[in-house]
């Protein structure tokens, strides 16, 4: 199997298989639920219900083991998340952070947003984009270009 380098973490709706979509230069298919770890080139998408609850939590943490990178979305119009405190300073790859939905959200609300991934642990660059208008994915592309050789 083609070894994936990035994988993406979030809840439900925080846009992980829009960004996917968006970063790839595929044609791209409105987000579908994502029913399963679900391996797409270079990104792993996983279901938002495992990163919620405790005990499926772990299968991602394995899979996490296999990959260079992690991102973590968070939705800006909706900062709140089911993740511990510090959560993900337990992965010993980088780990960054991205704050979607900016096409609809305050400023206040995006620097909240930018706080809550502080707060779980997201020690990485955080990236402001939104996955529907395409605000902010070029650095992201840029960023992950340069990282995954
Ligand atoms: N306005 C706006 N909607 C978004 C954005 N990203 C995702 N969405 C919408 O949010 C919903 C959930 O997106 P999806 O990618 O399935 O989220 P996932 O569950 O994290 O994979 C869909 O209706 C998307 O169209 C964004 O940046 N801006
Ligand atoms: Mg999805």
């Amino acid at each position: 199997m083609k070894q994936a380098h990035y994988m993406v973490w979030g809840s439900i709706g925080v846009g992980k298989t829009s960004l996917i979509n968006a970063l790839s230069d595929t044609t791209s298919n409105p987000a579908r639920k994502t029913q399963m770890i679900d391996y797409r080139g270079m990104a792993i998408d996983t279901p938002g219900e495992y990163a919620e609850r405790g005990h499926l939590r772990r299968h991602l943490q394995s899979t996490a083991a296999t990959v260079e990178l992690i991102l973590v979305v968070v939705d800006a119009t909706c900062p709140e998340t089911r993740f511990p405190p510090h959560y993900f300073l337990m992965f010993s790859q980088p780990v960054i952070g991205i704050v979607n939905k900016i096409d609809l959200a305050t400023d206040t609300e995006v620097q909240q947003a930018a706080q809550l991934l502080r707060q779980i642990g997201v020690v990485g660059e955080i990236f402001y984009v939104s996955a529907i208008t395409g605000s902010g994915l070029e650095k992201v592309r840029q960023f992950l270009s340069n990282y995954l050789q």
